[in-house]
């Protein structure tokens, strides 16, 4: 049914749009409750109030933990309208009904994500709101509950509609979101003791993230999809971009710019990636970000046809000119010179994200993966290979330029789909073999790839010849290291770890090739 609303509770830590609000209310003849700092704001604005103290004739007390916590606030938002008994309890205690309840709690989330000291997050955990919220939610079938500053308008607009009514429909749906917060709530301040006492997983995952984007369809079209971003685990990426220009972001688009760009953030020197399925399809580093587009393009102009390129350096003028002489469907970077951002104006399809940072690639998080039924959770790989993690297993180690290669071919091959197989050669992939269900064709299918990308080129050999080869697990037998043997790579990564290392090792040393064991693996299945 619609219920006119007649007296309101408003507790609010963000102010945003509480005096426009409550004006309107005011204006409509509802009375107005609500607590300390919230009806200060108010009667600043010159809206008449009644602080719950007065209401409750309670003060609030302990430094604030207790200002609504009291039979009359949580009767009038709890008891059923209609209800004889009900009725009768309310008239003999002295509880006054009270129809809208408008809430948004201690800024727990924030305060945490500035790095508060401990007494501070717990002092930001609020008691007082999620019972309000929950009580008047409850009671959803008389009772309308606003916890987002952006249903204030909505309520208002309803009430316009309804002579100051509010129609059960709409106030189910502010309940849901209102559980939907509450839940929120508490998995953020689960998170935060997880943080301290570094128990990983709570028992129940509730998951806090707020709707960012719905979007037209998911991984296909007959797919729903919407983006969501998780206030607490923000990371500079594809979540905190910024877009300049372009179509709407796609599913697709989301998952892939988010591949290229955490990529590119594993290394120091100026650094592109070309992504298309989540894969790359070409990287290099070099000594500025032109230089390295070039190499990374080189790999396999083919795919990188419609590819997402990512870069981790300023965007300028002349690298942004050289990525619009082929089809580009996203670029991703930390910022771009306006001369860089005006290159790609003339590419109306073409959408250009700036991020204002890097992703560490180092940072914990979460990672989530659904199964029928169930959802997979496991903290992100954040492994970072160095040089002081390698150990030489070969008679001959690699050398200078071999071992720098070496490195950035790991790196790049803990973004490849497993199998995953990635030649390099003078800070630039030749060669990716990704996703097979065979390490040993992961090995060829990037061989074969260099030579078919050398051939179209014009070059006399393929870009494997002299290269080294990254393996993202161990090679369980000889014939994929003999594989990249035989196209020319002269050393290898890979974890180490198999039974027959020994055969193994034994193969690389009679091929003359320089091995070297990481010790840690990058399945990315
Ligand atoms: O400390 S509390 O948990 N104890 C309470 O009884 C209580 N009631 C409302 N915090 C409580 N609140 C919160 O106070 C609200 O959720 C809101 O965030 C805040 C508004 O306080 P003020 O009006 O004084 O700014």
């Amino acid at each position: 049914a619609s219920l006119p609303i007649r007296r309101a509770l408003f507790s609010v830590s963000d102010k945003t749009g509480l005096v426009e609000f409550a004006r309107y209310l005011a204006g409509r003849g509802v009375e107005i409750l609500s607590t300390g700092g919230t009806a200060k704001a108010l009667r600043e604005a010159g809206i008449a109030v009644v602080e719950v103290a007065d209401h409750t004739g309670f003060p609030e007390m302990l430094d604030g933990r207790v200002k609504t916590l009291h039979p009359k606030i949580h009767g009038g938002l709890l008891g059923i309208r209609g209800n004889a008994e009900h009725e009768a309890a309310m008239a003999e205690h002295g509880i006054a009904p009270i129809d809208l309840l408008v809430v948004n709690l201690y800024p727990f989330e924030q305060t945490v994500a500035r790095g508060a000291d401990y007494d501070t997050c717990i002092e930001n955990i609020d008691i007082g709101g999620p019972a309000l919220i929950r009580g008047a939610s409850k009671n959803h079938a008389a009772v309308t509950v606003v916890v987002d500053v952006e249903d204030y308008a909505v309520v208002q607009a309803e009430m316009e509609a309804n002579n100051g009514a509010t129609t059960f429909e709409l106030r189910r749906r502010l309940a849901g979101i209102a559980y939907a917060r509450t839940g929120a709530y508490d998995s953020a301040i689960w998170r935060f003791f997880s943080q301290q006492t570094g128990e990983p997983f709570p028992r129940r995952v509730v998951l806090a993230a707020d709707l960012h984007q719905s979007l037209r369809y998911g991984e296909n079209p007959h797919q729903k999809a919407a983006f969501y971003v998780a206030p607490q685990n923000r990371r500079p990426g594809v979540s905190s971009a910024r877009q300049i220009q372009g179509k709407e972001l796609s599913f697709n688009n989301i998952n892939d710019t988010n591949a290229a760009y955490e990529l590119v953030a594993e290394f120091e020197r100026p650094a592109v990636a070309i992504i298309k399925h989540a894969n790359p399809c070409g990287v290099a580093v070099g000594d500025d970000i032109a230089t390295a587009y070039r190499a990374a393009l080189a790999n396999d102009p083919v795919s990188a046809f419609g590819g997402i390129v990512a870069v981790n350096r300023r965007l300028d003028a002349a690298t942004a000119a050289e990525i619009t002489q082929l089809f580009t469907e996203v670029v991703i970077a930390p910022e771009a010179d306006d001369d860089a951002i005006a290159a790609f104006a003339a590419k109306k399809n073409l959408r250009l994200l700036l991020t204002g940072g890097l992703p560490d690639p180092a940072a914990q998080a979460m990672s989530f993966r659904t199964v029928a039924g169930g959802l997979l959770i496991q903290t992100r790989d954040n492994g970072v290979t160095t040089e002081a993690d390698l150990k030489v297993v070969t008679k001959r180690a690699p050398t200078a330029q071999e071992l720098a290669d070496l490195l950035f071919a790991f790196r790049v091959c803990k973004h490849v789909k497993s199998n995953a197989v990635v030649y390099a050669k003078n800070g630039a992939t030749v060669g990716i073999g990704a996703g097979q269900m065979s390490r040993v064709d992961s090995s060829r299918i990037a061989a074969w790839k260099s030579r078919e990308a050398a051939e179209a080129a014009g070059h006399s050999e393929p870009g494997t010849v002299g290269s080294v080869v990254a393996s993202d697990a161990f090679f369980p037998f000889a014939d994929g290291l003999l594989a990249a043997a035989a196209a020319g790579a002269t050393a290898v990564i890979q974890p180490g770890g198999s039974v027959r290392d020994a055969e193994v090792i034994a193969a690389a040393d009679e091929a003359g090739l320089a091995m070297v064991f990481t010790g840690i693996r990058h399945f990315r299945h």
